[in-house]
């Protein structure tokens, strides 16, 4: 009973939610904030954040738009940061998911200033962060980010990263809609912000790790298909493959020169603890004590919202039958 009345709410607030998606709003870079322009009503003015239009995923791992958003457009300022600082990167309050990974990736603007760079399909990418489950709690890290509304993400600039113009890409996956092992429903919601980086370093990813957008996901990756509450949380990867090991570009592979071996140290995939030195695995180990009483509840999706309506609403129609059936519990968005 109690489960069926979960349900009837839980599929009036999805029909209530096409708009609660999220956006990035602003970002700190460098002690500056750069605030985003209204997605829904663009007002040309200055910023560093390509604008997207509208608050939606993309769906379609296929699509051009994976790379920085939909519809993204080339915006007017680039910011300057120093390799090896802090970005925060601020999305909307206002969203509502609690169930899915998150990513940073990078790629030069080829070698011209971002505010020029518009053929985003000859962008080389590499993956210097990701966030799917925090082992220390084992929660999603955007349930813990996200449900503390205002708090932001905070993400290292590789350090010593060789200097130059760059896009940040920063994605959030929304898995709430996949209904089942295997499924399909994965929303992305990437946005890309313009920098400048400052360094005096010369470390860049080894040729291997560069990925295109689209092309760096497919549909059945794992990380794209996972159920919430169906697989084993703790065994969650985000998608796209390791972070990227960062290398000397002087192609000095025996130098001793710091750069290369702090590279090695702080970016090598194949050693999970040092890739938690490169500090964008730091930030969520303190979570505050209001975000506790996620544990519980949060392997269940808090609610599923969508860009094409009428796909998601019946997607997340069977996720939430399946669940119900199942036995546990629908919970409900605050
Ligand atoms: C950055 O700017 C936005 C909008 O202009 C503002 O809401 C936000 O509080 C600012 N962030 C900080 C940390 O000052
Ligand atoms: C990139 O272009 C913007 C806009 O013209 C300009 O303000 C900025 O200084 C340029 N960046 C670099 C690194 O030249
Ligand atoms: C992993 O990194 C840690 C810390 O930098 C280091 O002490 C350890 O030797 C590394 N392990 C391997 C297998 O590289
Ligand atoms: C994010 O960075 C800001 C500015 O450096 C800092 O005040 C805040 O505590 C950091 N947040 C986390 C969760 O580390
Ligand atoms: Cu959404």
């Amino acid at each position: 009973m109690v489960h069926i009345a979960a349900t009837l709410i839980s599929l009036a607030l999805l029909a209530s939610q096409a708009a609660a998606h999220g956006v990035v709003e602003w970002f700190i870079a460098n002690g500056k904030n750069y605030t985003g322009d209204d997605e829904f009503d663009p007002k040309g003015i200055p910023t560093a954040i390509r604008t997207v239009n509208g608050n939606g995923p993309v769906v379609d791992v296929t699509s051009p738009y994976t790379a920085c958003g939909n519809q993204a457009k080339v915006v007017s300022v680039e910011a300057p940061v120093d390799a090896g600082s802090i970005v925060e990167i601020r999305w909307s309050s206002t969203w509502p998911h609690n169930t899915g990974a998150m990513t940073a990736w990078m790629a030069e603007c080829g070698g011209m200033n971002c505010t020029q760079f518009q053929d985003l399909a000859s962008a080389q990418w590499f993956k210097i962060d990701e966030k799917g489950i925090d082992p220390t709690t084992g929660d999603w890290y955007m349930a813990e980010i996200f449900m503390d509304p205002g708090k932001p993400y905070n993400l290292t600039i590789p350090e010593n990263l060789k200097a130059g113009q760059y896009l940040l890409r920063h994605e959030l996956i929304n898995l709430a809609l996949v209904a089942n092992m295997g499924g399909s429903g994965a929303e992305m919601y990437p946005q890309c912000l313009q920098l400048s980086v400052q360094s005096n370093g010369d470390l860049v990813p080894q040729s291997s790790d560069y990925v295109h957008f689209p092309g760096a996901y497919k549909a059945t990756d794992p990380g794209l298909t996972f159920a919430p509450g169906d697989g084993q949380k703790s065994q969650y990867q985000p998608p796209g493959g390791p972070l990227a090991k960062l290398v000397s570009s002087s192609g000095d592979a025996s130098g001793t020169d710091g750069n290369a071996a702090s590279s090695t140290s702080s970016m090598a995939p194949s050693n999970a603890s040092s890739t938690n030195v490169a500090g964008n695995t730091q930030q969520s180990t303190a979570v505050p004590s209001s975000t506790g009483s996620l544990s519980a509840a949060s392997d269940i999706p808090t609610n599923t919202c969508s860009g094409d309506m009428k796909n998601r609403r019946k997607v997340g129609r069977e996720e939430l039958r399946g669940r119900t059936l199942r036995g546990r519990r629908v919970r409900l968005l605050r």
